[in-house]
């Protein structure tokens, strides 16, 4: 897939290091935000690290989706992004993916080199499709309950979970190839933990194969959320090796990208659960 001037090989799975730029960020308390202006050289410091762990996407967030989250103003949020994606940019080899559903973003992000757009909220604010359509950029549409952040765990309900996210998707497949976004720019989400119960998020990974019928990249996203403190009765900094097992699940169910916090470990997780993939199909070790 072509990322601006980089390529990503989707062959491969690829792990998306995270980088939040926001001072409310729950598992990493902020500490890449300082007094109302972003520090950039820490952003850099610690995508650097994630690069040597193996990653090859970073993902820069400005604006925190955590359920009830204040919501940040369009200028906030370009602050705390911008001189971020300056920095890596100029400094590392890594495809700079941008947690964003605000349209100036992502026309200001790819001008200075942004690779990839991620929208928790699929393009759904206004002028998203044609701004990020403009951009010529893939995109990671992901699928959430309630509208916004704030109110999306209040008593989410599905009759059936998988097949409303897979109908989510494909509208917004859809919408994206309307607006002039073809869908080999495309990559899915069935966003774990964004207006689901555990039992949905558990559904939810158990089936992903069924969300191959849309023929397109999948993105999983489960590192350190509160479907694994649920499930283990763990606070955020206690949750890697439950973070681990969902994502060798996720790749074992054939997932592209995943989205994590821990990115040396899962680095190693991914590619020795690849490795029994690929005694199955008869390939090389
Ligand atoms: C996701 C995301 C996710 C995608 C966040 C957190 C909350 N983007 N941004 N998928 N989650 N595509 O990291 O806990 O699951 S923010």
């Amino acid at each position: 897939m072509q990322c601006g001037d980089r390529r990503l090989d989707l062959s491969r799975v690829q792990v998306m290091g995270i980088l939040n730029v926001t001072p409310d960020s729950f598992s990493d308390g902020g500490s890449y935000y300082r007094g109302g202006c972003l520090a950039a050289e820490q952003a850099l410091q610690r995508a650097a690290e994630m690069v040597d762990e193996g990653a090859t996407i970073v993902d820069i967030g400005g604006e925190s989706t955590r359920p009830g989250a204040a919501p940040v103003s369009v200028q906030e949020e370009l602050d705390r992004v911008l001189p971020a994606v300056e920095r890596i940019r100029a400094e590392l080899d890594v495809v700079i993916s941008i947690d964003s559903s605000t349209p100036e973003v992502f026309t200001e992000t790819a001008t200075i080199g942004a690779g990839m757009l991620n929208d928790v909220r699929a393009l759904t604010r206004e002028g998203a499709l044609e701004a990020a359509a403009a951009t010529g950029l893939p995109v990671c549409l992901m699928h959430m309950q309630g509208n916004t952040p704030a109110d999306m765990q209040w008593a989410p309900h599905y009759d059936d979970v998988v097949q409303e996210v897979a109908d989510f998707l494909t509208r917004r497949v859809q919408a994206c190839e309307r607006a002039g976004i073809p869908r080999e720019r495309l990559i899915l989400d069935p966003g774990f933990g964004f207006g689901k119960t555990l039992e949905h998020n558990l559904r939810l990974l158990n089936r992903l194969e069924a969300l191959h019928a849309l023929a397109l990249p999948l993105l999983v996203g489960t590192s350190r959320k509160t479907m694994i403190g649920q499930a283990l009765d763990r606070p955020v900094d206690q949750r890697q090796a439950g973070s681990l097992a969902t994502a060798v699940i996720a790749v074992s169910k054939g997932a592209h990208i995943m989205r994590v916090h821990d990115v040396a470990a899962t680095v190693d997780a991914v590619r020795m659960t690849e490795a029994v993939l690929r005694e199955s199909k008869g390939e090389q070790p």
